[in-house]
């Protein structure tokens, strides 16, 4: 898939119900507690019809661990919006792409914390909810490091290869994550609708 991408992360087009969206994860988190440890909740099932609290933390990183144990479990079993975010804009940004999303969460980095350097089975779609300036992706092995600002704006970021997230600030960060699959549509879906931030 890197054969087709200049850069790991592509910004996309500016999603237009973000201020809903923003207030909407926020009502999300004022209900659902960050409360795993994961610092992670669930948007996305695997069976439509669960509307246990369970179901919060259902696709959450344990689940990540689990899968190493049981690699039948895939990212895109988690495919069902949660049925209690029916008419949100989470339903919204899910569905205003012309591809699927799988195993949606909203992701909480607290402050001066990373990630080890990993790699995931698929790429991701993120939509920063809250961030700030010193909120960077990190590429190592090709030194890139990329902040990408709360604008309404969606980017598509290459996770199949290593990568870290640091929230080198003094501040909660919050992005909303999906996971999608990088197929020709979506691949031509980048190309044609994403632009790359730093151009070099
Ligand atoms: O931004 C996050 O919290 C997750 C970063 C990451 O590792 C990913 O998107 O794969
Ligand atoms: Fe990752």
């Amino acid at each position: 898939m890197q054969e087709y991408f200049k850069r790991p992360i592509y910004k996309l087009p500016v999603f237009n119900n973000f201020q809903k969206l923003v207030d909407d994860c926020n009502q999300l988190i004022k209900e659902v507690p960050f409360k795993n440890g994961l610092n992670q909740i669930s948007l996305q099932l695997k069976d439509p019809s669960d509307d246990s609290d369970k179901g919060w933390y259902e696709s959450t990183g344990g689940q990540i661990v689990n899968k190493q144990m049981f690699p039948s479990v895939f990212e895109d079993v988690y495919s069902h919006l949660n049925p209690k975010l029916k008419g949100t804009a989470i339903e919204e940004w899910l569905n205003s792409f012309g591809f699927s999303l799988f195993r949606a969460r909203l992701m909480l980095m607290y402050p001066r914390t990373c990630y080890s350097i990993h790699k995931d089975p698929y790429p991701r779609i993120h939509i920063p909810i809250i961030t700030n300036m010193w909120c960077m992706m990190c590429y190592p092995e090709s030194k890139i490091m990329e902040h990408m600002p709360a604008t309404g704006n969606s980017y598509f970021v290459n996770t199949t290869i290593p990568h870290t997230m640091m929230n080198a600030s003094t501040l909660n960060r919050i992005h909303l994550v999906a996971v999608v699959k990088p197929t020709k549509d979506v691949i031509n879906y980048v190309l044609d609708n994403g632009v790359l931030q730093t151009q070099d």
